[in-house]
């Protein structure tokens, strides 16, 4: 399976597509729109969220609800595209009308923290919007919509469901160890942290709260669990097919994630072997496991029991209290540059983060089933698990 994405944050659209998908998977622009909602849910985004929807058209691939086996092409619009049309325009614009425009004036202070400066010199900008435009988070929205298709196809074929939530949020905690399940979206949904606990989800909001008074950003730690992963995703003959390996990758690619743990993470780093390994006995059930410390993948295998991986995102870098940089035009000491920012998006990357497990396991399991019917895969999905030698 393949998949790009492109798009500027300010530009008309942004356009994803997805190739590789049997025929025959369950999508909407309805089912997409839906996801593409729920990132832009939660305490602490910035007025953006409020004033602009995402509209999604799909371009290719899907016919009356259905994928065609042809590559996914999917768009998700900018409103906000009017305001921006000269500035963001792909073709050249009289530079007269350009020095008119307040919101053309050049970014010379870059954001520590953010792709500004090191992306004005490794592309050779005088300022900082060629760089942020893409580098902005906004492209998420893109990921969401295609991980929407992805999780459609793992859902049909496999039976997999993905959920995420928010276990940290700046210094606020929801206890360890619990985890949702499919049962509870829509409860992690309601809540304005998509946090489980809601003693926690209290102190995080507080911790917003207190945040947004101080003219300050926070960041936080998701976890994303996937339900019902067959075993036997992935492999431990080459590392860049270990499962963890790529779903490390896939989750240190979204935008300010600093950190990625799989299972306990580096909690194992610190204890004996004898308490850091899942124990396997036999039940009435079968082979089982007697924790699931691992997170579900051992050897870049998955086990077949509960995946878990975690994400760390680091405080947004757009911080209203801005920060020391300088003026690469004056070469003088200046503050950051700073028009609107959200508190934190940490509820938001959860979604995002569930949408990039949902691709990679996607890939994971076309590469494993094959196919080019959701029945064909299925089929095959069904006779490896009715016909494992070991149960
Ligand atoms: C973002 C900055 C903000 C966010 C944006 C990501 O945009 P603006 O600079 O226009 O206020 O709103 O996120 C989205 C638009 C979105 O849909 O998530 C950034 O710099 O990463």
């Amino acid at each position: 399976m393949r998949w790009l994405t492109a798009g500027e944050s300010h530009g008309p659209a942004l356009v994803a597509t997805l190739e590789g998908l049997p025929a025959g998977v369950p999508i909407t622009t309805e089912m997409v729109a839906d996801h593409l909602a729920r990132r832009r849910l939660g305490y602490g985004r910035g007025a953006r969220m409020k004033f602009e929807r995402d509209e999604v058209t799909f371009l290719g691939g899907v016919r009356h609800g259905l994928t065609m086996g042809s590559p996914v092409a999917v768009m998700v619009g900018n409103t906000e595209w009017p305001k921006w049309e000269k500035v963001m325009a792909a073709d050249p614009v009289d530079p007269a009308e350009l020095a008119e425009l307040a919101r053309n004036a050049p970014l010379t202070r870059p954001r520590p923290g953010h792709a500004d400066l090191a992306g004005m010199q490794k592309y050779g900008f005088d300022e900082a919007r060629p760089v942020l435009e893409r580098a902005s988070a906004r492209e998420t929205a893109a990921r969401v919509a295609l991980g929407a298709v992805a999780r459609s196809y793992l859902r049909e074929t496999a039976g997999i469901e993905i959920v995420s939530h928010v276990v940290e949020l700046a210094a606020a905690k929801a206890p360890y160890g619990v985890y949702p399940t499919p049962a509870d979206v829509e409860k992690l949904d309601a809540d304005p942290v998509r946090c489980l606990d809601a003693d926690a989800s209290k102190a995080m909001v507080a911790e917003i709260d207190q945040a947004h008074k101080d003219g300050d950003t926070l960041g936080g730690v998701v976890e994303v669990l996937a339900y019902d992963v067959p075993v036997g995703l992935g492999s431990h003959v080459h590392w860049d097919r270990r499962l963890d390996a790529r779903l490390a990758a896939a989750l240190m690619g979204i935008q300010a994630i600093k950190g990625v743990e799989v299972g306990d993470g580096f909690d194992l780093a610190r204890v004996p072997g004898s308490q850091a390994h899942d124990e396997i006995v036999a039940t009435d059930e079968g082979i089982r496991r007697t924790s699931g410390r691992s997170g579900g993948t051992e050897g870049g295998l998955t086990t077949g029991e509960l995946l878990r991986v975690r994400a760390a995102m680091k405080p947004i870098a757009t911080v209203p209290r801005a920060l020391k940089t300088v003026d690469v035009v004056t070469g003088e000491a200046a503050a950051a540059h700073h028009q609107r920012s959200d508190v934190c998006a940490v509820p938001a990357a959860g979604i995002v983060a569930e949408a990039m497990v949902a691709l990679v396991l996607a890939d994971a399991v076309a590469e494993k089933f094959g196919g080019d019917s959701v029945t064909e895969t299925r089929r095959n999905v069904r006779s490896y698990l009715d016909n494992l030698h070991i149960r």
